[in-house]
């Protein structure tokens, strides 16, 4: 769970990072280098990316070079690159509740800036396909425009100093670790969103640690709290899943006395990437039996330091029988929290009773209940009764 070591201070700013903390780059950057690689006989491994997360363009394309010992010099593989990664600017997405905090800091009139190693020109290319973001910063500081990118705490400071702010009231917002350097090197408070998972023990200089967006509370900082919560939940733009229920790892009833109806994560890697692992609600249904409140973890199980990701519906319901194989299909309406680790077996269990009972209780409410009604969920239970 969320971890921070800094007794609440009163923060006035915010300073965010564009790429890996408000915009989903990683993906793009992946499939344009794994490409570009392809022309030279090579393989990307997607387990380098920590080799480029948070550095300059140059120092990316150095360490690519290097790794990969192309038969070209930095600045060749950079000019090859370049053009591609252009024509991708506009399909790189907001990150979950990157919309949801720019809003929120813009209504409330907290000043904010955006400080990227990327150069300027770039960040402008890329905040021009999100609506509303560039006139949201007070001011926007780019890699060029300073003598040394991050960790170097030199982008930070020229951020408040436009900002005609002290450092030391200034929140940055960081998913690297070279950003999360360089705030605290400027004498700022940050708050860490490692893009990659299973990061969170290397931030440790960072003076807390979250999961994804979602779970910043600005209130801890002196800013002002979000007020989207209700009991505990936080609605989210729906989104719906469904497949045939598979085997999962065969402890969810065994171990935790909680089944859970696994769908296969694998089918629905490109929506996931666009959703954070997590506590999860909403309505599942399933064929010929109907429709429930379902409660669900999507992620690594962190008190099982799982390697796969994977997705678990439990249904809020008793069932005579197993279901594997048959359809389910979940409409996912609310978030609860991020996925955690606990001291003990029994604490992970009643902390997922805790969800149950937060899920069964929200979704009496309209905002969520009208989604039980969603057609997405009752299709295929009408087609096959119609065939009966
Ligand atoms: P696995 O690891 O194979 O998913 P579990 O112990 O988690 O095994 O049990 C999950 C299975 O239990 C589901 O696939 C489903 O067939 C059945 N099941 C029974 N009741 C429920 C429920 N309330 N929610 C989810 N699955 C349930
Ligand atoms: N596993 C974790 O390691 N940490 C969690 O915080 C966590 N939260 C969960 C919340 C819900 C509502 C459900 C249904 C499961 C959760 N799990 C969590 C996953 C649980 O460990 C998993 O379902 C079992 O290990 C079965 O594979
Ligand atoms: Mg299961």
């Amino acid at each position: 769970m969320a971890s921070s070591k800094t007794m609440a201070s009163l923060l006035s700013h915010v300073i965010l990072d564009l790429d890996g903390t408000l915009l989903n780059t990683d993906c793009i950057v992946n499939q344009v280098i794994k490409l570009s690689l392809v022309k030279y006989g090579k393989k990307w491994d997607g387990k380098m990316a920590h080799r480029i997360v948070g550095k300059t363009p140059f120092e990316a394309a150095a360490a690519i070079v290097e790794d990969y010992q192309l038969p070209c010099s930095i600045e060749e593989f950079i000019s090859i690159i370049t053009p591609t990664f252009s024509d991708q600017w506009c399909n790189i997405k907001a990150l979950p509740g990157a919309n949801r905090l720019i809003e929120h800091l813009r209504s409330n009139k907290v000043p904010m800036a955006l400080a990227s190693n990327s150069p300027k020109l770039n960040i402008e290319a890329k905040l021009s396909c999100h609506l509303g973001w560039k006139e949201s910063f007070s001011a926007i500081v780019g890699g060029n425009e300073v003598e040394i990118g991050k960790p170097s705490p030199k982008i930070f400071l020229e951020a408040a100093k436009r900002m005609n702010v002290d450092p030391s009231l200034c929140l940055v917002i960081e998913d690297s670790l070279p950003g999360v350097m360089a705030g605290k090197a400027a004498g700022m408070v940050v708050v860490a969103v490692p893009s990659l998972p299973k990061q969170a023990a290397l931030y440790s200089s960072a003076d807390e640690v979250i999961n994804s967006l979602l779970d910043l509370h600005p209130e801890k900082w002196g800013l002002p709290a979000f007020e989207d919560w209700i009991e505990g939940t936080l609605p989210i733009d729906p989104w719906f899943i469904g497949g045939p229920v598979i085997k999962g790892f065969g402890r969810g009833s065994k171990v935790l006395g909680i089944p859970t109806a696994n769908l296969a994560a694998e089918n629905f890697s490109d929506l996931l990437s666009d959703h954070t692992s997590g506590v999860y609600f909403g309505w599942a249904g399933l064929s010929n039996r109907g429709i429930y409140k379902m409660v669900m973890s999507i992620g690594w199980n962190p008190y099982f330091d799982n390697t796969e990701k994977t997705i678990e519906p439990w249904l809020l319901h008793t069932f005579d029988e197993d279901f594997y194989g048959e359809e389910l299909r979940l409409a996912i309406v609310g978030y609860i929290r991020p996925e955690a680790n606990f001291p003990s077996l029994e604490s992970l269990i009643a902390r997922i009773h805790e969800d149950g009972r937060i899920a069964e209780k929200a979704l009496d409410l309209p905002i969520y209940a009208s989604y039980k009604d969603s057609p997405y969920l009752a299709t295929s239970l009408q087609q096959q009764s119609n065939c009966q």
